[in-house]
């Protein structure tokens, strides 16, 4: 199971239609999406993976939205890949980066692999971006445009079959090792 997760308006939604050529609401305001919604994502090599979009965090997350949030937040715990989804042509995207961060170690998911996702590539010059080392760190994508998820495709890809034959290094206490 992956399970999406990212500052507000970063574009989470949006991945997960354009992965799974689905219809969730994405939209250019501040929690557009308050519910969890899972899809299936089939790789070439006939896996298939569940795929899971969640609400947006942002900056110091009130604890009363968390605790409205709670069940929401709490599918997040059976994930075994998080796609930590980054707003790169937001101006505060380090910060947001951060925020996101903090809330992933309140929930205690932070023995979870992460993949970043590096957004909204087509707005910003990438070669003048003043960061390069951290775009290294991740996979740079625009999630409005299908062609350029494949690099992304391929790594989830490679992930889940290892995790297959060896795990990602945790363990669910329902699966039997
Ligand atoms: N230019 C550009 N816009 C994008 C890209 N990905 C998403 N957007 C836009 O960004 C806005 C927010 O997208 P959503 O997918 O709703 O973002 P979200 O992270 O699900 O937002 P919440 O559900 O509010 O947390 C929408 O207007 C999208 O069309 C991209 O790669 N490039
Ligand atoms: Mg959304």
């Amino acid at each position: 199971m992956i399970s999406i997760v990212g500052y507000t308006n970063a574009g989470k939604s949006t991945l997960l239609n354009t992965l799974t050529k689905s219809d969730i609401t994405a939209e250019n305001k501040l929690f557009a999406t308050l519910d969890p919604s899972s899809r299936r994502l089939k790789f070439p090599r006939d896996i298939e993976v569940i795929i899971t979009d969640t609400v947006g965090f942002i900056q110091n997350l009130p604890d009363e939205l968390m605790e409205a949030f709670h069940a929401t937040l709490e599918e997040l715990e059976d994930a075994d890949i998080l796609l930590h989804v980054v707003d790169i042509s937001n101006p505060r995207y380090e910060q947001q980066m951060k925020s996101v961060e903090k809330i992933i170690e309140k929930l205690k998911l932070d023995a979870i692999p992460v993949v970043y996702v590096f957004n909204k590539q087509d707005k910003i010059d990438v070669n003048a971006f003043d960061n390069p080392w951290l775009l290294n760190q991740g996979i740079l994508v625009s999630a409005t445009n299908q062609e350029t998820l494949k690099p992304l495709v391929s790594k989830l890809e490679e992930m889940v079959t290892k995790h297959q034959r060896h795990g990602l290094g945790r363990t669910h206490s329902y699966e039997r090792h």
